[in-house]
């Protein structure tokens, strides 16, 4: 007992952190573009970082310095050494995503841009000379800020044949090549950061909350579409959804602290997956939508297609976990994947304060597994740290071992309970631009790269300790761990 025979191991990252080049061959400017970084004595007490009108006006004009993502790790530039570092711990997979900002620049270009698409073929003939599998993630957090200047955000119905147009070609063009799809990056983070999901500015109050959910609802729809699309092109394309799960326990035994958590769970994880996995809406976001008069519009034609484009996979990031009580009073709060939570005593933190739940893992899988009965794909899971070579010039991270070691025991526990899971990518196999901070200290890699929150350094690509550790793994099939 123990991983599939199959079970694909491998690493995942996304264009909007690695590639830069922001502005090179046609790409135009992005949201992700103009988050700006933090500094280091904000990472404890940093929710998330939100654009407004005016951060959007400074970011069109700012200082390159100020925004890290457009340099990214140059990973433009570099795909084909950084691919043979995956290559060479034995990647059978490496999911990266397409900037929709490269292949349609305006979004209603006449046609796609032929150098991004001869990029991403290079990228992905790079993974099959290798024989890596390649998963694509269609939009991971990377909106064109053309979708909020030109649509006023997801909101508009419009950007679902933008979206349904860009992955068709997408599909067309490689379904030779790529077998597994992500429609949407962490879809259910509409909730916390709209401009990286829905393309909106931030915003409050129940008009801002109708657009927020017609946004979603046009997602959903966006990516049923394709589904739908990708079996007409080749039925075996595998075609999945993704959550940034945000895994809760309640605070007490307290039937109240109990409810307050169901409702959390569901509001943030399951009504999203619900309607991609089922193919409907929840009694209880239904109910949710009545209770706080929100409004917006799913046509009969869009119930149809939620009903038909059903997803194949259930994919899911899992970093850590939080608490949730019916009151926050004299209680202490943590920080976390863009949603923090109340403090676990039992549980300890990494820098930033995301609490560290390995078991938390496995129940999550069980959770899902149970309710959906689809194969499960585990597509980020890590820890970032600030690190610094040793006067060896080298990287000794024993936490990372212990931090990923910790979480494919508890899954290969949820295996050995029965849970179908397809696979594992950990998320920034290589140091990348941290998503919520823009910091490049924020470092997750089991490959080191010289270079600073300024963007300054050698760009070297440096094997850690975690490198030989994972290579082993991969080659053991988790046997060893
Ligand atoms: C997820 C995102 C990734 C990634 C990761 C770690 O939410 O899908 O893009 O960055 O979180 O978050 P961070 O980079 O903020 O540490």
């Amino acid at each position: 007992m123990g991983f599939r025979n199959d079970f694909l191991w491998g690493g995942a990252i996304a264009a909007c952190q690695t590639e830069g080049a922001w502005n090179e061959e046609g790409k135009t400017l992005t949201f992700p573009d103009i988050v700006k970084k933090i500094k280091p004595e904000q990472r404890r007490n940093f929710g998330q970082a939100q654009i407004d009108e005016q951060a959007l006006e400074a970011g069109k004009t700012g200082p390159v310095s100020d925004y890290p993502k457009r340099w990214g790790i140059d990973f433009y530039h570099t795909y084909k050494e950084d691919i043979a570092l995956f290559a060479e711990m034995g990647f059978q997979v490496f999911r990266f995503s397409i900037a929709l900002a490269r292949v349609f620049p305006h979004l209603d270009d006449p046609q796609p841009n032929a150098k991004a698409l001869a990029y991403y073929d290079a990228v992905i003939d790079e993974c099959l000379r290798h024989h890596i599998e390649p998963l694509v993630t269609i939009v991971h957090f990377d909106p064109p800020i053309a979708v909020w200047e030109k649509y006023g955000g997801w909101c508009n119905p419009a950007m679902i044949d933008v979206y349904v147009r860009y992955a068709g070609v997408l599909l067309e063009r490689y379904k030779d090549k790529v077998k597994y799809w992500v429609t949407f990056n962490e879809i259910n983070m509409a909730l916390k950061a709209p401009f990286k999901t829905l393309g909106m500015l931030s915003g409050e109050g129940l008009e801002y909350e109708n657009r927020r959910w017609q946004g979603i609802h046009n997602q959903f729809v966006a990516s049923a579409r394709t589904v739908i699309r990708a079996k007409e092109i080749n039925p075996a394309m595998m075609v999945g959804c993704m959550i940034a799960d945000i895994t809760t326990y309640p605070y007490s035994s307290d039937p109240r602290d109990v409810l307050a958590n169901l409702k959390f769970d569901q509001k943030m994880n399951l009504g999203f997956l619900d309607v991609m996995v089922k193919g409907r809406y929840p009694y209880f976001l239904k109910n949710y939508f009545a209770q706080e008069g929100i409004q917006w519009t799913c046509s009969e034609q869009d119930a149809e297609l939620l009903k038909q484009g059903t997803v194949d996979f259930v994919g899911f990031s899992y970093y850590m976990s939080i608490v949730t009580s019916y009151t926050t009073k004299d209680k202490q709060l943590t920080n976390g994947n863009m949603t923090g939570g109340l403090k676990n005593a039992c549980l300890s933190s990494t820098e930033w304060g995301w609490q560290i739940d390995p078991v938390g893992l496995r129940i999550t899988a069980n959770q899902l597994y149970d309710r959906y009965e689809k194969p499960l794909f585990v597509l980020e899971n890590g820890i970032g740290s600030v690190e610094v070579p040793g006067p060896d010039g080298q990287i000794h991270d024993a936490y990372r071992i212990a931090y990923l070691r910790d979480h494919l025991r508890q899954l290969k526990l949820a295996a050995e309970d029965g849970c179908e899971i397809l696979g594992y990518t950990m998320w920034g196999p290589i140091d990348l631009i941290s998503s919520q901070t823009s910091e490049m200290s924020k470092r997750y890699g089991f490959i080191y790269v010289d270079q600073d929150d300024e963007g300054q350094g050698s760009k070297q690509r440096i094997k850690k300790d975690s490198f030989a550790w994972m290579q082993r793994v991969i080659a053991t099939n988790g046997e060893e761990l």
